[in-house]
């Protein structure tokens, strides 16, 4: 599908203070601005608009908008968000997704879904179950897509250590061609069918380069993992390198920071 729109926040200056795992220390506010900002042209320059929201510093973590909501080019779920502290981010998005789409579907209690375990790949999307997204979440999630017309499958990711979401570790880049951790195409139930497609394995070295995006006819993709590059220039895709050393100091990936449609 072309995309022609995508939804950002920026980074406030508590960005900090949000959710993390990683032990690389705080990330540099003024780093991050200037990456967030980088990330944004490149966006621009595969031909999308941006809409900004306004950022939220009682949400450290609001800069991460792809986990709010799973836009298609058929219609927008919002998401119920499985960390409790990440729930307020959910409304000031839907006002900014309901210039776009008539219906917005949700994500109701019990369910949780982080848009981070959400991949699609062409009319099918595979829903990850992780410590974020919940069985509950992923039904209604399955639902809704079934009613756009999409067809959709769970991967269990809950016993793959180090992988907070699904597309951690997982990326569709569109023409049948795939890009994953290679345990977790052979392991995870629900990719192991992967295989079919085209897959660009990732080294554990690399594995934070697992999380790219295609945009149009780019792939956008963290700078400084060679074997990454090299593979995705040897599928004969277009590859843009972007800095995100201050989102990964935050569990972030490089898709989590807009919502394209
Ligand atoms: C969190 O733990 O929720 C944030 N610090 C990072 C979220 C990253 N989201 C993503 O990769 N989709």
């Amino acid at each position: 599908m072309v995309l022609t729109r995508a939804i950002v926040r920026r980074p406030t200056r508590n960005f900090g203070d949000g959710l993390t795992s990683c032990g690389e220390g705080p990330p540099d506010f003024e780093k991050a601005l200037q990456q967030h900002e980088q990330y944004c042209d490149a966006l621009r320059r595969r031909g999308l608009r941006l809409t900004y929201i306004a950022p939220d510093a009682a949400h450290p973590d609001a800069t991460f908008v792809e986990d709010t909501a799973i836009v298609t080019g058929r219609g927008a779920v919002l998401t119920r968000p499985g960390a409790p502290s990440r729930g307020g981010e959910v409304d000031s998005v839907a006002h900014a997704l309901a210039e776009f789409y008539g219906e917005l579907l949700r994500i109701e209690p019990p369910g949780t879904v982080d848009g981070g375990d959400i991949c699609e790949a062409g009319d099918h999307f595979l829903i990850g179950l992780s410590a974020r997204t919940n069985e509950s979440g992923a039904g209604q999630l399955s639902a809704h897509l079934h009613r756009l017309g999409y067809t959709a499958s769970v991967a269990d990711i809950r016993n793959v250590k180090g992988l907070l979401h699904l597309k951690t570790g997982i990326a569709y880049l569109g023409d049948g061609i795939w890009l994953a951790a290679e345990e977790i195409a052979q392991s995870v139930p629900g990719c192991s069918g992967l295989h079919i497609g085209r897959l660009i394995p990732v080294v554990a070295k690399e594995s934070y380069a697992a999380n790219c995006v295609r945009v149009n006819d780019a792939v956008l993709v963290p700078r400084g993992y060679p074997r990454v590059l090299n593979a995705l220039q040897d599928f004969g895709l277009t590859a843009v390198p972007l800095d995100m050393s201050e989102f990964r100091k935050m569990d972030g990936g490089l898709s989590c920071l807009s919502l394209r449609f």
